[in-house]
């Protein structure tokens, strides 16, 4: 029986369909004569979730009884996106759901596209946790995500006269195919209340924390299927609900309606996503959120530790937890609670356990990134966490003393608590103190992070302690799942082993220079450069010619991301055009900028760009002058599932953030991945990229980032340079060719007499140059495609599987567990 279910798989065609009706009828109360594609949708997921539902219980009892060591990523995003199509490929059941569902009239493609984006996260971090679950369910690893049950994902964005509007995203309006709720899986969470002194029978002080108000973190599970194996994972959300459903004394003092309402307030703490990337904004709501998953999560884990039996010590042989970034880094405080305050272990011997337990993951460097929460709102919420965060803090400025003596100035740098008015505590330094590996995700990202924002940590660590471990994202998703086509085609060449070991891409190589397949490696790209344009089309009503040079750039909108440098360009190569003859814009390669991203919605200077891009597409493509030459288009509401069918379509996306501020970028791999080249700055993994690729195979430009700060300096004392060509698009803007130049005012300022802090007017001619040398090289199709196929076929290392395993070998010790079919 096991060998029919082990990998979610079904007999036949036949079989899936009893399934299906079976949840038509059943599950869902509704016949085939009554079932539209959103019905069929949810029949056809929960037939395969039913599969995965049994291997994944099979999964966690073997986990279970072999006693393994289980791998805990702590996320507060989790940016999945759909789930059915990954399932259905993952346990390779797409075929016969596809002819089954044919035989009720149904296509397969349409039930994929009813489902909603689970988009529990803003951008990279988020989405590099879902591709991180993937790899430890396909690398069988005991591995489980933990993460919050927004009822509210990312915003949905709408482009309102050129402006983004944000709107509520609602995510389970028809309830969720793929979630199994746990209901009697719970964990009562409290805030606020005080420290209670006392003294043990053993006579030894004690502190205890009570009195606060308690709220219940409730569980649901969401089955996260490997690829190629019968392994399912587990990746746990947490939702906040009333503790108990009436406050007796207010109800009994006839105050019924405040007594249920203040009650409700429970579930506005895991209710939305805080929209903000790469920006801490500091708010009580997000330390709330912060610290139920975190307290749910480690209660759940301990719990499962405790079943075992096993003596404390164990507890880091048995458990590794890794932080992604520093939202979930109370979790080390609470630990450290748990074994002094209720499991009553000496201080010492605790926190050897804790930092034997967790690694840290940084993922930027920027300054307004960085978590601090001010000390009084830890007082007031957390009061017994403060208190432990002190004695932390005292015992590591104790050591850093007993090393550095007589260096006040370093105890005050390291210190958790920064001296501000009011005082802060500094997330990044509790989680470096609480952790015995730190890493950063790419190498020039981890370099960058030693020799600046934790300099003084490795002069008291030493250097081992911090640690790169590249990014990397699943090939299953953004190879096999987006690019269905291209996926056939390498396989029909190689096989299909690089969805599972991407590093067999190397065999590709040798074909780089057969015309034939490198005809039919652009006829791939056409036809997605054609599906792109489709779905373009139906949403802006703009119409774009695939066999024009595509330039994407969709990520989030921020300054530092630069697409102000790509927009200005794009305004220089329109007055360029204008300027000549229709003859002599005949000869020029012509050129689609699509541009997609959200900005957060206090970011007014994003929203300033996004409202620029609009307004020169606005001109651009109701140009005459321009249909045979160049197209702007912004991508509204650019998600996971709009990811998957931009980045097949590129010729060349934009990875161009200043010199040392993009701490890896993931969208780049996906890019080269699908067979796009890349324009980029020499920053985070574009670094890597270029090693691996070769450099002749990728457009890089700009100043470097150890020459970042320097110009910085220079700008500040002797005033910014704007060059000719940039000056004559500023002079375009000004003009109001764009409609009212008063909307730019800031965003041009912010360049020329703002100390141009990102460096676009000294990159700007570089980045001029690389595109000028594309238009060129993209005349020459064969040449072309050989740099796309070598360019792919060496792309193996930046397989999420290739990083998991990195994690697992130099941070958590855990081996793979895999479950026998
Ligand atoms: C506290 C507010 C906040 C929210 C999110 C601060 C920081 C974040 C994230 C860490 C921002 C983020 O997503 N960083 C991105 O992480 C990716 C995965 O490692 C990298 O590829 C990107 O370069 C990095 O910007």
């Amino acid at each position: 029986i096991w060998k029919k279910f082990s990998l979610g798989e079904f007999g036949d065609k036949q079989e899936f369909q009893q399934e299906f009706v079976r949840h038509v009828e059943t599950s869902l109360a509704r016949s085939l004569y009554n079932c539209d594609d959103l019905a069929a949708y949810q029949a056809a997921s929960q037939a395969v979730r039913d599969r995965l539902v049994v291997a994944w219980n099979r999964t966690q009892q073997k986990h279970t009884l072999t006693d393994t060591k289980r791998v805990y990523y702590l996320s507060l995003e989790f940016l999945m996106g759909r789930a059915l199509d990954n399932a259905m490929l993952n346990t390779r059941t797409k075929q016969y759901a596809r002819e089954g569902v044919k035989d009720f009239g149904f296509r397969l493609e349409d039930l994929i596209e009813q489902e909603p984006d689970a988009a529990l996260g803003n951008g990279g971090l988020g989405r590099l946790a879902a591709c991180f679950v993937d790899s430890l369910a396909s690398e069988n690893y005991p591995g489980w995500g933990y993460g919050l049950r927004y009822e509210y994902g990312i915003f949905k964005q709408k482009i309102i006269d050129g402006y983004q509007v944000e709107q509520p995203d609602y995510w389970l309006t028809y309830g969720s195919s793929w979630e199994i709720p746990r209901n009697e899986i719970s964990v009562d969470i409290m805030f606020y209340g005080y420290v209670r002194h006392y003294t043990d029978d053993e006579g030894v002080h004690r502190r205890c924390w009570e009195g606060g108000d308690v709220v219940r973190a409730v569980a649901s599970d969401f089955p996260v299927p490997g690829y190629g194996t019968a392994n399912v994972n587990n990746l746990r959300l947490w939702s906040s609900k009333p503790a108990q459903e009436f406050d007796f004394a207010k109800f009994n003092a006839g105050d019924y309606i405040n007594s249920v309402s203040e009650q409700q307030r429970a579930e506005t703490i895991s209710a939305v996503l805080y929209p903000n990337d790469n920006f801490d904004s500091g708010k009580e709501l997000r330390l709330k959120q912060q610290y139920l998953w975190v307290a749910a999560s480690l209660n759940d884990i301990v719990r499962r530790f405790k079943k075992s039996k096993r003596p404390w010590r164990e507890f880091p042989e048995q458990i590794a937890i890794q932080l992604n970034d520093t939202h979930p880094t109370l979790a080390i405080v609470e630990l450290q609670r748990i074994f002094v305050d209720l499991e009553q272990l000496p201080w010492k011997e605790a926190w050897d356990l804790v930092v034997e337990t967790f690694g840290y993951t940084n993922h930027t460097v920027l300054p307004e990134a960085l978590e601090k929460w001010p000390v009084p709102m830890l007082e007031n919420l957390l009061p017994r966490h403060l208190e432990i965060i002190y004695d932390i803090n005292l015992y590591f400025l104790q050591e850093v003393e007993a090393k550095f003596p007589n260096d006040r100035e370093l105890l005050s740098r390291v210190s958790i608590i920064e001296e501000s008015q009011p005082q802060q505590a500094r997330m990044a330094y509790l989680a470096i103190i609480g952790s015995h590996k730190v890493n950063g995700v790419a190498e020039l990202h981890s370099d960058l992070i030693k020799k600046t924002i934790f300099k003084d940590f490795v002069a008291v660590y030493g250097g081992d302690k911090f640690i790169n471990v590249t990014n990397g994202i699943t090939p299953r998703r953004w190879l096999h799942q987006a690019n269905p086509e291209l996926s056939d085609l390498i396989a029909s060449k190689i096989g299909s082993g690089f969805v599972k070991d991407l590093s067999e891409l190397r065999h590709l190589e040798k074909f780089a220079d057969d015309e034939d397949f490198q005809r039919q490696w652009m006829l791939v790209k056409h036809k997605r450069k054609e599906k792109l344009a489709a779905l373009v089309k139906s949403q802006s009503g703009v119409v774009l010619n695939p066999d024009h040079l595509f330039d994407i750039q969709v990520k989030r909108i921020h300054e530092y991301k630069r697409q102000q440098l790509n927009i200005l360009g794009v305004i220089h190569r329109y007055v360029e055009l204008k300027q000549m003859s229709p003859e002599e814009r005949r000869k020029m390669t012509p050129r689609v900028s699509l541009f997609g991203g959200k900005s957060a919605p206090g970011y007014y200077m994003a929203k300033t760009i996004i409202k620029l891009i609009n307004d020169v597409g606005k001109v651009v493509n109701n140009d005459p002058d321009m249909f045979d030459s160049l197209k702007v288009v912004f991508v509204e509401d650019y998600n996971v599932s709009k990811a998957e069918i931009i980045i097949p379509a590129s010729d060349i996306s934009e990875h161009i953030s200043t010199a040392g501020t993009e701490a890896s970028g993931t969208s780049n791999m996906k890019f080269v991945l699908n067979g796009g080249l890349i324009i980029g700055t020499v920053d985070g993994a574009n670094v890597e990229i270029t090693r691996e690729i070769g450099e002749d195979n990728i457009y890089l430009f700009g100043h470097l980032a150890d020459e970042v700060e320097d110009i910085r300096h220079k700008h500040k004392y002797g005033g910014v340079q704007v060059g000719k060509k940039l000056q004559q698009v500023f002079d375009f803007i000004q003009s109001g060719a764009l409609g009212d130049p008063e909307i730019y005012t800031s965003l041009l300022h912010s360049i020329k007499y703002g100390g141009d802090y990102y460096l676009v007017s000294d990159d700007f001619d570089a980045y001029l140059e690389a595109q000028h040398t594309i238009n060129h090289d993209f005349k020459d199709t064969k040449e072309w495609a050989r740099k796309s196929i070598v360019s792919v076929s060496r792309m193996g290392f930046f397989s999420s599987d290739r990083a998991i395993r990195d994690y697992a070998e130099g941070i958590w010790n855990v081996e793979p567990s895999p479950v026998e079919e």
